[in-house]
């Protein structure tokens, strides 16, 4: 059987130009912090749509595209998700997380407490399909699941950072409960939940630092 191929028009730029655009967008993502105080200001949708596309281009195995991102506005069903979190928290913090992964938390300040998800004005959960369903209900393969909707979820951040916007990547543990919530299929495994919106004024940050370029880049010339 023979696929269509078409031509591809690449995104091209002078090299001084790609310099300055490497740069500029490294110097944009590098102000990206997590936050967890939120301000309860409200986000046009469109903004929130671009984002969730944006987080739709990225790559998968054999394009699969197996994400589905649900997008809650609603701020009954927002309370709802808090509370059941907060509910899986506490069991975390009160014993299901090792004493050194406490401690390693402790610079960050968090703990079982949730209210961004209930202030933030939206939150996006990132579903993952480990497999896909055909129209008659015929199982389909997905690849790579994992690190398709793990490189999505980064598009997501960037896009959500990118538009002047902060989140969290919050993972509830155990995560069923949200699929439960929101009443999605079981195919369908939650694998992030991102509260989307604008910083609290006077919004604070624990004081990190990045590691060196020499930690994180190796190079074999
Ligand atoms: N899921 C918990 C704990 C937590 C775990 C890691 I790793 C973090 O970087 C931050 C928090 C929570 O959301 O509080």
């Amino acid at each position: 059987m023979e696929y269509p191929f078409i031509t591809y028009k690449p995104v091209q730029f002078g090299e001084s130009e790609m310099i300055s655009r490497s740069k500029v967008f490294y110097d944009l993502m590098d102000q990206r912090r997590s936050v967890r105080d939120f301000s309860d200001r409200d986000v046009p949708e469109e903004i929130i749509r671009n984002i969730v596309k944006t987080a739709g281009t990225a790559p998968s195995g054999a394009h699969k595209q197996p994400w589905v991102f649900c997008v809650i506005r609603n701020k009954t069903l927002k309370s709802r998700l808090r509370a059941l979190a907060e509910e899986e928290e506490k069991k975390n913090y009160e014993g299901r997380m090792s004493e050194r992964w406490i401690k390693d938390l402790a610079p960050l300040g968090t703990n079982e407490k949730k209210e961004f998800i209930d202030i933030a004005p939206w939150i996006i959960v990132v579903m993952k399909k480990s497999y896909d369903q055909d129209a008659d209900g015929t199982k389909t393969n997905n690849y790579y699941v994992n690190e398709s909707v793990g490189i999505a979820s980064g598009f997501l951040i960037a896009a959500i950072h990118n538009a002047g916007l902060v989140t969290l990547t919050h993972t509830p543990s155990p995560m069923n409960f949200i699929a439960k919530a929101l009443n999605r299929p079981d195919i369908e495994k939650p694998y992030l939940l991102l509260p989307v919106g604008y910083p609290a004024e006077a919004c604070k940050v624990p004081d990190l630092t990045r590691k060196a370029y020499d930690e994180i880049a190796i190079y074999f010339e």
